[in-house]
């Protein structure tokens, strides 16, 4: 699976809670985010992790991600290219732009599924 920026974001978040490293926990985290256990990561399946994502990370609760937020998960370029209307703050329609872009730039064979 290619990670991309946002995916490496929701697993180190999930990572955060379980006290793993990332790189022990792709499988351990994959296995958590695959609802159905049918060893692929669907687009439902994905959109929900990251909805979960999203509310961890804002700490705040106010709907939108700021970089004090975001900083232990992004790197300030990250953000800016999250941040598509610049105004520094992610919200949560640019979130979800940049988590499905994510989505499609890792799934190469385009069947909807990560595997
Ligand atoms: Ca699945
Ligand atoms: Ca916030
Ligand atoms: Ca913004």
């Amino acid at each position: 699976m290619k990670h991309t920026f946002a995916f490496i974001a929701a697993l180190t978040l999930a990572s955060a809670a379980t006290g793993e490293t990332v790189a022990e926990l792709h499988e351990a985290e994959l296995k958590a985010i695959d609802a159905n256990n049918d060893g692929f990561l669907s687009k439902d399946e994905f959109n929900a992790f990251s909805d979960y994502a999203f509310q961890e990370m804002d700490d705040d609760k106010n709907g939108t991600l700021g970089q004090d937020e975001t900083k232990p998960f992004l790197d300030i370029k990250q953000f800016q290219s999250t941040d598509r209307n610049g105004d520094s703050l992610i919200s949560r329609a640019e979130y979800d732009a940049q988590m499905s872009a994510d989505f499609d730039a890792a799934d190469q064979d385009g069947n909807g599924q990560l595997d």
